[in-house]
Formats: structure tokens, C-alpha cells, sequence
């Protein structure tokens, strides 16, 4: 059984992703379900095989608890992560080739709390990876890059499963913007001298230094092109995580 976390700031285009990525695998005569980690989701682009939503009640803790959005969220997964074991039973219940997971639509709850580890940890047996979208549209921006791929690295060494990094909604930009974030990511040279066009002063050296510190660990991860509304790149995609899961874990260089 392969486990992928699929992970990104909020918009990037995680749900969206799960599903069609489902869809995809399942076309390829894969057994695969899709798990949804968000207690506050509404409304889902795809049907959950195990949702969380069906052991928490986000509404009802914020109501009970008299908590805001956001401490009812924490609570919340705090809650899921109490419910790991049953979690766990459901997803080994179904005995599929691949588990997508879809994580919560606030990075820092699954990211950097304990409970988010938990979860990761016991979710299921097997290989697992992860796998961080960049959302073009925000990253066209070189500082923005830059903080998107030091998030990326810092969920990286935090949770220590092997990455894959995905520029998603390929179909939403222009080309062009594309090729741009591609090409920073492909050489810290050209990033380097986008980023002192763009920043002057102590905001440029500080966001170059970050950027130097940051290509050395996330230049061994594959970047790759994705659209969930036109299924570009998930060929390659499946034949990144194939490779992941074939080799076992990605040793820092
Ligand atoms: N054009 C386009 N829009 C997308 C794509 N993937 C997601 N979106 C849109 O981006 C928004 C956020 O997507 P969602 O999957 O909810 O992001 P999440 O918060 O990371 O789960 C939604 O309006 C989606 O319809 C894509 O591949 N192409
Ligand atoms: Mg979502």
C-alpha cells in the first residue's frame, strides 16, 4: 500500500488534485481510495472512500466549545488524531493499492502541530511520500517562490517522508510564468537574478540567503507541472511517485 499526503497552502489546489488524481489512477486499473483529513471542509470535488468529517463535527465544537474558526479547527484535529486507531482499521479495511490523502486546507494544522505527525505516522503501513503543490499564480513572484520552497523544505524535514513538489493548475497561467517558475527552480542562478532585479536592500539579501540555504536541500526534488481540470502531468506525476516507491526513501544529498 503507497501512501501520498497531498499538501500546499490553502488554494494550491489540494482537493481538486485529489480527486482527479484519483480518477486518473483508478483509469490505470489501480485500486486506490481517497482519504479527507479536513474537518472544516464544506463542500469536496470528489466523494471521500474515509472522511473525518464523519467522526468530528467542526460546527458542533466551535458551537459546544464557544471557539473561534480557528481554535475550533486546532481542536478539531486534535480530535482526529484521538481517533487514529478507527482511522487506521477503515483505511487497511479497504486493501487498495494507493491512498491519497487529502490534508487540511490551513497548512500549519497537519504541518507543524504534533497531532499532524500523528496522524501521518499511523494513517496507514506501507510507503509513504508527500506532496507539496506550489500554486503558480503566487509563486510567479520570486519571494514568493522562495517562501513556498522554504515551506516545502521545512515540512520536508519535519515530517522526513520523501517529496515531490508539483506546480499545479498549469492550465490557469501563461505559459510563460510557468517556464519562469520552472527555470528558477531548475537553476538557483537564474532565481538569483530575478530575485536582485526585483528586491533591493536588506529584503533581497535576506531573501537571497533563505533561497541559497533552501535550493541546496530542495534541488534533488523533482518539480512537476500539474493541471487537475485537464489531467496534464500526472503521467509523470505516478512515474515520480513510482520511482519514490520503488527506491524507498530519498537520502538527503
Ligand atoms: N484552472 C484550474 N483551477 C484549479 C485547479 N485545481 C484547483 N483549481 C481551483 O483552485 C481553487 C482551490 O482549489 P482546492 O482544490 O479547493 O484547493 P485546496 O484548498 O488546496 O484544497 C478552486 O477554485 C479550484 O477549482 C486546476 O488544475 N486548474
Ligand atoms: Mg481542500
Amino acid at each position: 500500500m503507497y501512501t501520498l499526503f497531498i499538501t500546499g497552502t490553502a488554494g494550491s489546489g489540494k482537493s481538486t488534485l485529489t480527486g482527479s488524481f484519483n480518477e486518473w489512477l483508478r483509469d490505470q486499473e489501480q485500486s486506490t481510495i481517497t482519504v479527507n483529513l479536513d474537518p472544516a471542509a464544506t463542500v469536496l470535488p470528489y466523494e471521500p472512500d474515509v472522511d473525518v468529517r464523519e467522526m468530528v463535527d467542526y460546527e458542533r465544537i466551535m458551537v459546544t466549545r464557544r471557539l473561534g474558526p480557528n481554535a475550533a479547527l486546532i481542536a478539531s484535529v486534535r480530535e482526529v488524531a484521538r481517533h487514529i486507531e478507527e482511522l487506521r482499521e477503515e483505511v487497511n479495511s479497504f486493501n487498495v493499492d494507493y491512498v491519497l490523502v487529502d490534508t487540511p486546507g490551513q497548512l500549519e494544522l497537519f504541518a507543524f502541530r504534533k497531532e499532524g505527525k500523528i496522524i501521518a505516522k499511523n494513517l496507514t503501513d506501507g510507503s509513504k511520500a508527500m506532496l507539496f503543490l506550489l500554486d503558480p499564480m503566487f509563486c510567479v513572484n520570486p519571494k514568493n517562490f522562495a517562501a513556498s520552497i522554504f515551506l516545502s523544505v521545512s515540512i520536508y524535514l519535519s515530517f522526513g517522508m520523501p517529496l515531490i513538489m508539483a506546480l499545479s493548475k498549469i492550465d490557469a497561467v501563461p505559459k510563460k510564468y510557468i517556464n519562469r517558475i520552472l527555470r528558477w527552480a531548475e537553476s538557483d542562478e537564474a532565481f538569483l537574478i530575478d530575485l536582485e532585479n526585483r528586491l533591493k536592500g536588506a529584503q533581497m539579501l535576506l531573501a537571497r540567503d533563505v533561497a541559497k540555504a533552501v535550493f541546496d536541500v530542495s534541488s534533488f526534488v523533482p518539480i512537476i507541472p500539474v493541471s487537475a481540470l485537464n489531467m496534464s502531468g500526472l503521467v509523470e506525476l505516478h512515474g515520480a511517485l513510482t520511482r519514490i516507491f520503488s527506491e524507498g526513501e530519498l537520502e538527503l544529498r
